[in-house]
């Protein structure tokens, strides 16, 4: 019988909120932070908790636990093996400058080797071997050998593997970000699961922290302790904290003794679905059905977030989710039905998930096609399968090399790299509010056009984001995610709105702040600005609080008379486009 993965987190929490340990629960952050432009998603517990490490006191105290569902697109291309995963609930316990290694250690591993029933001789650990400015960590070490881990189950790593921070090893480190060593612990399925293993792994030198299949890291300490500085230092910060990550669904394989974490309840359950709509068995189908299982449990949870599929940030990730699973369902049924993807999520989520896979169906055979035909998939063709088709760049590596052709994956990124720069410039031409020209009544338009955005937040939701902006003397262009058409109810809110402010004759003002402490105190941004940055900010009244370049008005009276939507169209697949006028 398999074990819930319910009752592993129940446990994980519990023992973590009991004396001695004394651990106040907090609540998870939103998968999508919708005013974050530095990040598409939460990918860690600890992201929503860095002011706290960085010394500010938490409300709940100095020991947090919680369970926090996360979604780390970098790991798209890997999910297939037994292990990875693009969505993942991180179990998380912290210190804020409180308790340490030592107490930190003791408790992981008492929670493996009590509550979880875990032997104690499966379990290797590995520490920081250390660099030019911090020393290995021989603290750790000694800790683990007291609590009975021996030397030949030590394994010394450098920052490539040993080092936490939301931006990897400290060279990538922006100013002010804080990190650590960390201690990973890994759990030893035994030496002939590796010899089941294909060939790549075969030839080379297992230890614990590769991915043969014979480990697997369930969890991880980082003892975040140090800040970037201006001159490149690492400085040691005021406390010294503890972030533990820990992954749910892998512990709970191992709970079950399985070294494949899509046997759990929660992937076996969309794996059943997959059988029985395929007619075919997981067993010889694996990579299949793992790749559909982690990205439609990726897709639910997005869209239960807000996100529709685009051609953009947080909606591009959901589109090429459902895109590669639609693949690989094709893959096993021979063909692609639009309900093929309807896998028991609940109407309102299959209904995305439907539609996505019915206005890419008719590329997908085109495109499919399109591959065959092609002597050679160079870079320049896999770009033009994404250009014409919208298939995403692994998607094209995925068709092909099934069919033993071969790809230039820098001939491709050189390609999408041009595009970037150009959709970049438009961006940046975006971001300067958009403008044709400064003339007094564009500048109006501007104005206007903030205070639109924030109404459409307010009105329609938090899911709202802008996605473009193009103001003439005439007329106000805004285009923003939105999968519906506007009813004239809500219309008629939104101006509604907007014009109570501008009866208020409400102030405009701006300042200049780093691009963080603009995102902390509730600005929305929506370019990808570097993080450390210097923006402008407008905020008018206590309404809305826009990174932009400006200009605007200075008093809302300025803008002589109200808004009025005139007009609205579809922008593409999860944009609407509406059209303004301020009438005197
Ligand atoms: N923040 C650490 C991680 O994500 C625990 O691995």
């Amino acid at each position: 019988m398999g074990v819930r993965t319910d009752e592993v987190r129940k446990k994980y929490l519990d023992f973590f909120k009991v004396s001695p340990r004394n651990h106040t629960e907090i609540t998870p952050a939103p998968l999508v932070l919708p005013e974050d432009p530095t990040t598409l998603f939460t990918s860690s517990g600890m992201q929503p908790l860095v002011p706290y490490l960085m010394g500010e006191p938490h409300p709940s105290g100095k020991r947090l636990v919680n369970s926090q569902p996360s979604l780390r697109v970098q790991d798209i291309e890997e999910v297939g093996d037994n292990r990875h995963t693009t969505y993942f609930e991180m179990l998380g316990n912290w210190s804020l400058g409180d308790y340490f290694k030592e107490e930190q250690l003791a408790w992981f591993l008492e929670f493996l080797t009590g509550e979880l029933s875990f032997s104690k001789e499966k379990l290797w650990v590995s520490v920081f071997e250390g660099d030019k400015s911090v020393p290995k960590d021989t603290e750790s070490v000694e800790i683990w050998k007291k609590l009975g881990i021996p030397d030949e189950r030590i394994f010394y790593y450098d920052v490539g593997k040993n080092w936490w921070s939301r931006s990897g090893i400290p060279d990538k480190m922006p100013v002010g970000e804080i990190g650590g060593p960390d201690s990973e612990v890994f759990y030893d399925f035994g030496e002939e699961l590796r010899l089941h293993e294909k060939s790549k792994w075969a030839r080379q030198k297992c230890h614990p922290n590769c991915d043969c299949g014979r480990f697997l890291e369930i969890g991880n300490s980082v003892f975040i302790q140090y800040r970037k500085e201006e001159d490149g230092s690492l400085k040691e910060l005021p406390q010294k904290n503890v972030d533990f990550g820990g992954g749910l669904e892998r512990l709970t394989a191992v709970t079950m003794d399985t070294p494949d974490i899509f046997k759990i309840d929660v992937f076996a359950n969309i794996i059943s679905e997959v059988e029985e709509n395929t007619g075919k068995s997981y067993e010889g189908n694996e990579v299949e059905m793992r790749v559909i299982a982690d990205h439609l449990r990726a897709c639910r949870a997005l869209i239960e977030a807000g996100v529709i599929p685009s051609n953009k940030m947080q909606g591009y990730v959901l589109r090429r989710l459902i895109r590669r699973s639609a693949v690989k369902m094709r893959s096993l049924k021979g063909g692609l039905e639009k309900k093929d993807l309807n896998l028991g999520f609940g109407s309102g989520v299959e209904m995305v998930i439907e539609e996505e896979v019915e206005r890419f169906g008719k590329s997908l055979e085109r495109g499919v096609r399109e591959i065959e035909k092609a002597k050679v998939v160079d870079g320049r063709k896999a770009f033009d399968l994404y250009q014409s088709y919208g298939f995403p760049w692994e998607l094209t590596v995925e068709i092909a090399e099934e069919r033993g052709q071969k790809i230039d994956r820098k001939e491709f990124e050189r390609e999408f790299g041009v595009h970037q720069d150009k959709s970049r410039s438009s961006s940046v031409g975006m971001f300067k509010g958009g403008l044709a020209d400064k003339g007094e009544e564009t500048v109006r338009l501007h104005t206007a056009t903030h205070l639109l955005h924030a109404a459409l937040r307010k009105v329609l939701g938090g899911h709202v984001s802008q996605k473009g902006s193009n103001i003439t003397a005439e007329r106000l262009r805004f285009d923003f995610s939105h999968g519906e058409k506007l009813s004239d109810d809500e219309i008629k809110k939104i101006e509604d709105l907007v014009n109570e402010q501008i009866d208020k004759d409400l102030e405009v003002t701006s300042e200049v702040m780093r691009l963080e402490e603009a995102k902390k105190s509730g600005a929305l941004a929506f370019f990808g600005e570097r993080y450390d940055e210097k923006v402008k900010v407008y905020t008018i009244g206590s309404f809305s609080r826009e990174v932009c370049g400006g200009p605007h008005v200075a008093r809302l009276s300025e803008l002589g008379g109200h808004v009025r939507i005139v007009k609205q169209e579809s922008a593409g697949a999860g944009v609407r486009r509406i059209y303004a006028h301020i009438l005197p």
